[in-house]
């Protein structure tokens, strides 16, 4: 990675992670191995010590896997990634590795549904408290800090709320108290935001979105800045086994080399689009951090290099307009997921956030009315044609 220091970040996109294998190939090769021959029995000793590097199982480390995770820590600014089975499992892997029977989490009340209810059904049958509160308030943060707060737990843009949370004054907050700051940066990708640089600790990613882009895959990883944090992540993920396998990691390493490339053309596709929902008669409200009327639109512009893919909206006939959009469109599909070429429309009371209960999602601000929308690369005309069929059909 030393060579890629002084390149653009777009230079780094195509060749991060890229080492020299046999035969030359301009890609990593596929090590689509469970296991690896030692040398000797002494070799075989030594690895397992830590006195020699090498590969041992694929469960604790991969080529392939590796060179993916070496790509995103270098396009995060980190240390060192841990590539994991789904975004769920690098959550999952984050909060086991740092949180203990006792312990308080403060959480952003706009997150992924699953990750609200890992904390509030799992984490909280083994004694870790969790206060979920709108991290775009720094005022709630502050309040919410007890002594026995282990880790701040921030997703920016929230999903779906696309609530955007000022990292840097987070990181202040979390280090002025000892506390660990986590950031999922899914809905962004380091192309458009990089929280490791704006003061955070780790760096979470569903992978399955934006850094893979195709929409066929299912992975994770957690970014972290130094040896200290990444050996005891290491050391969790050997142990709950959720890691990514070489093929998905391959397919991920293929999807970041043109993410530059894509993020642009899925923030200047959904600024288009949501100026244009913005200005429709149907429309009641419209979020999307590249609007001006976007309640934190001054952190948005001073912590992300573009607005990204992802558009919420909500229409004056509430759900039953809403369930017409999504019943009619043609060229977006109806699907959960988001952050891939094809753009993706959802209902997330019903899917994506039902986990949560209809309580918690409304104090998180998701409205049943809420549609979700996932702006893929396709000719925007296009999809402002399918868009504009569906709202007047
Ligand atoms: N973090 C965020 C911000 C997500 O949006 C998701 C999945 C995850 C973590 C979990 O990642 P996974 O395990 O699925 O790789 N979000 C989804 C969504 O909005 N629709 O379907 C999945």
């Amino acid at each position: 990675m030393s060579e890629l220091k002084n390149v653009g970040f777009d230079s780094k996109c195509v060749h991060a992670g890229i080492k020299d294998y046999e035969f030359g190939p301009v890609v990593t090769p596929i090590y689509q191995t469970s296991t690896f021959k030692f040398k000797s029995v002494d070799h075989g000793a030594a690895l397992f010590k830590g006195e020699e590097d090498g590969y041992i199982y694929t469960r604790m480390k991969n080529p392939t896997v590796e060179a993916m995770e070496q790509a995103i820590a270098g396009l995060e600014n980190g240390y060192k990634g841990l590539g994991c089975g789904s975004g769920m499992a690098a959550i999952h892997t984050v909060f086991q590795t740092l949180l203990n029977s006792g312990d308080h989490v403060i959480c952003s009340k706009a997150v992924y549904g699953p990750t609200a209810t890992l904390l509030t059904t799992v984490f909280s049958r083994f004694g870790v408290k969790t206060t979920f509160v709108n991290t775009s308030d720094l005022e709630q943060i502050k309040n919410a800090i007890n002594e026995n707060t282990k880790l701040i737990y921030v997703e920016t843009p929230g999903n779906p709320t696309l609530e955007i949370t000022d990292i840097e004054e987070v990181a202040k907050i979390a280090h002025k108290h000892n506390l660990v700051f986590a950031v999922d940066n899914t809905f962004m990708s380091p192309a458009l935001q990089r929280p490791l640089d704006l003061g955070a600790d780790i760096v979470v990613h569903s992978l399955t979105k934006f850094l893979n882009g195709h929409a066929d895959v299912v992975a994770g990883i957690i970014v972290v800045k130094n040896e200290e944090m990444y050996s005891k992540m290491r050391k969790v993920l050997n142990q709950n086994g959720g890691v990514i396998d070489p093929f998905n990691a391959f397919l991920v390493h293929r999807g970041l080399k043109t993410l530059s490339l894509r993020m642009e053309r899925h923030s200047r596709n959904a600024e288009k689009i949501a100026k244009f929902l913005e200005e429709h008669p149907a429309v009641e409200w419209v979020v999307f951090p590249g609007l001006e009327s976007h309640p934190q639109y001054e952190i948005a512009k001073k912590q992300h290099k573009d607005c990204g893919g992802m558009i919420s909206f909500e229409l004056k006939g509430g759900i039953e307009a809403g369930k017409k959009v999504m019943n009619s469109v043609k060229l977006c599909q109806l699907a959960v997921s988001l952050g891939g070429v094809e753009s993706l429309i959802q209902h997330p009371a019903s899917m994506t956030h039902a986990s949560m209960g209809k309580e918690q999602r409304e104090a998180a601000g998701i409205t049943d009315g809420l549609v979700r929308l996932s702006v893929g690369i396709e000719n925007v005309d296009d999809l402002i044609a399918d868009l504009k069929q569906a709202l007047e059909n």
